[in-house]
């Protein structure tokens, strides 16, 4: 076994470091072995201070995160880590933390124990528990604000932000940021203080008095306002409002019992299955560290409309120069005045200075030929949606890009092998699939197609992270996993319109849900007529005789394209502030009443359970399909691209969340109700709800039968 907590000593100073690879986490039997390297140092005569650091690139980043699934599930013991922090904070010998990279969660609550803390210049302190639906459990709630006060305590608590190191000292957290060998500033230090009896933190009450209650009614009212629907921050800021109320021992108390009780809540449970799905998307079977990767140096664009123009800012602000072309001068001009506009408003608003700007702008050649596609690395293709268009495009690549160039489609739904088939080099062909605004937007699905090689996969899965993405793999199909699913989500939406919900109540119903916006407010966004563009598209697939939504083709044939005509589901200011149109509610009353559909009253529940069901329903076939790799990655394309709220876990979480046999049930009841075409249910769906399994255990089983094969 390697030793998780190693004990040296250094003249008069004893150092203990923690190793536990990758991020030093508190994993059973560290706080176990730090406790009996304090008491070590406490019975050496020799030592006069001891040094805390981490080995490898961080202190620690907190308590370890498996383990907290094991602890809910009745497989492990839940185990304070408050009397092992305790041990450091009552060592008669000063300990000093030494905090490089990362002390976050339990780091931060293991720092402020000790006595002094010394801090490496690019270090982050913070108490990030929120993030993942829970709060500081180790005192972190009743010492943070004994050493930076209320206000940055309740700041940190209930957003989860890290601090940088100069922050850090300014508010109190650390005591010195060390330049140059981090080891040594420690020993320094250590050497300098020794001598003075150690401060605890527990006993610093000064920034405790005069919190008055209205800073606590501050704090409930922006996290009501940016953790919408979460109660993980709300129970942080009452953490911290009891360090002003209570004595530090009953403070930590009160901050156990909420612990515990956001330690069981589904949002815990669901933000935790995010981390670690998160983290999985980049694994792929059959693709390795081995596995060969293009660099990516200089990158080229097709078009420089809306999604052109924000994937070449995402190369420029990646580092990467690149090409964006045109085929007229007055649509490079827009482009290229929507990017600087773009850069102009992000200076504006203080983040980003004047020269990184000038600097991303000299990475953009604009350009109406493809001078220079010779040398280029990858080819993002970003033309109209049309199959033929983009074909034509790559027929023109293939003759043009040299032979280890990526061609890379912008593609939202057409498909990818047919797009591959326009050139001699399939293997070098696949799916880049950004999301709207495509500098903003954090999701990047990629697309394999049937010959995409293993090189081109991993080349684009590595080029994302770089540009800052978080990167999904897709299988191909008609829309992939993300635009695959939202079109019956969109579906539904418009069809319970059409039953008698109001515009307002269907988008209310979702928003209230969690979702960032609702359905039609969503189709508004994106525009009608990019909708009705793809419906025509695919209109040779539309069975004869079934039920299609019917008033979005009859919006866009009166002009109504959404939020940018300043009319479509609902009516838009010139802040884009959306109202009810009375103009589309008449025409969708109309039409349905034309059409012989039943108006009703439809129950919110209702609305939430079609719109996400209806998700989950596409979901389950996508992944049984093979479409997705795994359901944590369709929860995280939801999460990051369409606005799916973490704190549920994504739609397939949420659905073992409500139980699959509940959600089986339910889609049986639409079934009868709305018809087979739409509604039957998928069979993975069925077989997991007979097997009383959920989605999340599919995963790990799928992963566990990769490993083994
Ligand atoms: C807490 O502390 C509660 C306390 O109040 C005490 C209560 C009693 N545990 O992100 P990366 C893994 S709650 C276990 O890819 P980066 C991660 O899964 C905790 N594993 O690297 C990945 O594994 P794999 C509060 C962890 O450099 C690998 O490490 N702390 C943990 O981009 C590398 O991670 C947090 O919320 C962990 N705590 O970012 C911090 N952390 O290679 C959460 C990471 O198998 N962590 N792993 O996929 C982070 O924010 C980032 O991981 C960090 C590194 C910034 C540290």
């Amino acid at each position: 076994m390697p030793e998780l907590v190693r004990y040296t000593r250094r003249d008069d100073v004893a150092l203990i470091t923690i190793d536990n690879p990758p991020v030093n986490a508190l994993s059973p039997g560290v706080p176990e072995s730090l406790q009996a390297a304090i008491r070590q140092a406490e019975a050496d005569g020799e030592v006069k201070a001891i040094v805390l650091i981490g080995a490898g690139s961080t202190f620690i980043a907190g308590a370890d995160i498996r383990e907290f699934g094991k602890i809910v599930s009745g497989e492990r013991p839940r185990l304070s880590l408050l009397p092992f922090l305790q041990t450091i904070e009552d060592s008669s010998k000063p300990v000093v933390a030494a905090i490089h990279g990362q002390a976050l969660g339990g780091g931060l609550e293991t720092a402020m124990s000790a006595h002094y803390r010394v801090i490496a210049p690019g270090a982050q302190v913070g108490q990030p528990e929120v993030k993942l639906g829970l709060i500081p459990g180790a005192g972190g709630t009743q010492r943070l604000p004994r050493l930076a006060g209320v206000i940055k305590a309740l700041e940190m608590c209930a957003a989860g932000e890290p601090v940088k190191a100069h922050d850090a000292v300014a508010a109190g957290i650390a005591d010195r940021i060390i330049e140059g060998d981090l080891l040594d500033g420690a020993l320094t230090f250590a050497r300098e203080i020794a001598s003075a009896p150690p401060p605890k933190t527990r006993d610093r009450e000064e920034k405790l008095r005069n919190a008055l209650p209205m800073v606590f009614d501050f704090a409930r009212e922006q996290a009501r306002k940016k953790g919408r629907g979460m109660r993980a921050p709300l129970a942080a800021i009452d953490a911290v409002q009891a360090a002003t109320q209570m004595s530090f021992e009953d403070g930590c108390r009160r901050e156990a019992e909420l612990f515990n009780e956001c330690l069981y809540s589904n949002e815990s449970k669901a933000l935790i299955h995010a981390f670690f799905a998160e983290r999985a998307v980049s694994k792929i079977p059959g693709i390795s560290k081995e596995t060969k990767t293009f660099e990516i140096r200089r990158a080229a664009v097709i078009g420089a409309g809306t999604m052109g123009g924000g994937i070449t800012m995402t190369y420029a602000n990646a580092g990467i120069p690149v090409i964006v072309k045109e085929t007229a001068q007055d649509a490079l001009d827009r482009g290229m005045n929507t990017i600087r506009k773009n850069y102009g408003a992000t200076v504006a608003k203080g983040r980003l200075s004047q020269e990184a700007m000038d600097h991303r702008l000299s990475l953009i050649t604009p350009q109406l030929t493809y001078d220079g596609f010779e040398n280029a690395d990858i080819i993002v293709e970003a033309v109209f949606e049309n199959l033929e268009v983009k074909k034509e495009v790559f027929r023109e690549l293939d003759k043009i890009a040299k032979p280890e160039c990526v061609l890379a489609s912008n593609t939202s739904s057409l498909n990818i092998d047919e797009i591959a088939s326009a050139t001699t080099r399939p293997q070098m062909v696949i799916g880049n699939h950004f999301f709207s605004p495509a500098n903003v937007m954090k999701l990047l699905e990629i697309v394999r197609g049937k010959a995409t090689g293993k090189e081109a996969i991993a080349t684009s899965m590595a080029l994302g992270k770089k540009l800052g993405k978080v990167t999904v793999l897709a299988g191909n199909c008609h829309g992939f996993i993300g635009n695959r699913m939202v079109g019956p989500y969109v579906r539904e939406a418009q069809f319970l319109v059409e039953e008698g919900a109001s515009v307002e109540q269907v988008n209310d119903a979702l928003y209230n849900f969690g979702m960032a916006m609702g359905p039609l407010a969503m189709d508004d966004l994106a525009g009608l007529d990019v909708g009705w563009a793809i419906r025509k598209e695919f209109e040779r697939h539309q069975k004869p005789g079934v039920r299609k939504p019917l008033v979005a083709d009859l919006l866009y044939e009166q002009g109504r394209f959404g939020q940018k005509t300043g009319r479509g589901w609902s009516k838009y200011d010139a802040n884009r502030k959306p109202s009810a149109d009375a103009e589309t509610a008449e025409l969708i009353e109309k039409t349905a009443r034309q059409a012989g559909i039943e108006r009703r009253n439809v129950p919110d529940q209702e609305i939430i359970d079609r719109c996400i069901y209806s998700l989950v329903n596409e979901g389950a076939r996508i992944l049984e399909e093979g479409i997705a790799l795994r359901a944590g990655d369709i929860d995280i394309t939801y999460i990051y691209g369409y606005g799916f709220p973490a704190w549920r876990g994504g739609p397939m979480f949420y659905a073992d969340t409500v139980g699959l046999k509940n959600v089986l049930d339910r889609i049986r009841e639409f079934e009868r109700k709305h018809g087979a075409e739409f509604w039957s249910p998928a069979p993975l769906l069925i077989r997991l709800a007979e097997e009383g399994r959920t989605f999340e255990q599919f995963d790990i089983e799928k992963e566990a039968a990769v490993l083994t094969s």
